[in-house]
């Protein structure tokens, strides 16, 4: 059976079929610090309705991503140790030029610190027993935390991208993936940016150079394609 999803500017993947053992779901950064109400995003006077925008997309998909035998979930989360040992000095700087400094007190916790509320994973889309979480003190993954090795020590070739923000560490992390070789698709309605021109922009810019870094779908083209491999959950 040949598992194609309808995407931009291909079907994808590029080698013919899905096959689940070697495809995860990358969640990244679904984090109060990232869409909920008092953490960072909020602090910096952002619109939280466009970083939220992709929550209920996301949900959808994962909970048939979870129902498909041999298919992958990995998370990411964006922060930084307690002593902010590992927070590059120029970052914490911008961030308290904004007025919501890495490491501040917040209604949250500190701001994008490990350990705190508004540092962790929203509810909704929380991971459950044996879905990795790679936790990263930057904005993309590949260079900064062992997500290659933990990707390839499960045979993971291919991507399928959700998370917030887009223009951000999404696009940081697709672009570091598609270097290496994984084969990417971003899904345009489970992503967000604070800024709702560049979420457009970013999203545009994959499909360049016949798919630049990769390829973008929807949620609604994903389940179509992998309902028929998705076990029926019993009540
Ligand atoms: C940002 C992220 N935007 N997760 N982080 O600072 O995109």
């Amino acid at each position: 059976m040949t598992v194609q999803i309808h995407a931009e500017p291909y079907p994808w993947p590029f080698d013919g079929t899905l096959v689940p053992e070697r495809t995860a779901l990358l969640c990244i950064d679904w984090q109060t610090d990232f869409c909920g109400p008092g953490g960072y995003v909020d602090a910096m006077g952002y619109n939280l309705n466009l970083t939220r925008a992709g929550i209920e997309p996301t949900r959808r998909v994962l909970e048939l991503v979870r129902r498909v035998p041999g298919m992958h979930v990995v998370h990411t989360r964006e922060g930084h140790k307690p002593d902010l040992s590992d927070c590059p000095p120029n970052k914490l700087w911008r961030s308290k030029q904004i007025g919501a400094g890495i490491g501040d007190a917040g209604p949250c916790g500190r701001i994008l610190v490990r350990g705190e509320v508004g540092w962790d994973i929203i509810p909704e889309l929380y991971p459950v027993n044996g879905e990795p979480i790679i936790d990263k003190p930057s904005k993309g993954a590949f260079s900064t935390t062992d997500i290659d090795l933990v990707l390839r020590n499960r045979g993971i070739t291919h991507l399928i991208f959700t998370g917030i923000t887009t223009d951000v560490c999404v696009h940081t992390i697709m672009r570091e993936a598609n270097d290496l070789g994984y084969e990417c698709l971003l899904l345009k309605d489970c992503t967000g940016a604070t800024d709702y021109g560049n979420y457009e922009a970013a999203v545009k810019m994959v499909t360049m150079q016949g798919g630049v870094f990769g390829a973008i779908a929807d949620s609604a083209a994903v389940i179509k394609a992998l309902a028929p491999l998705a076990l029926v959950r019993s009540a």
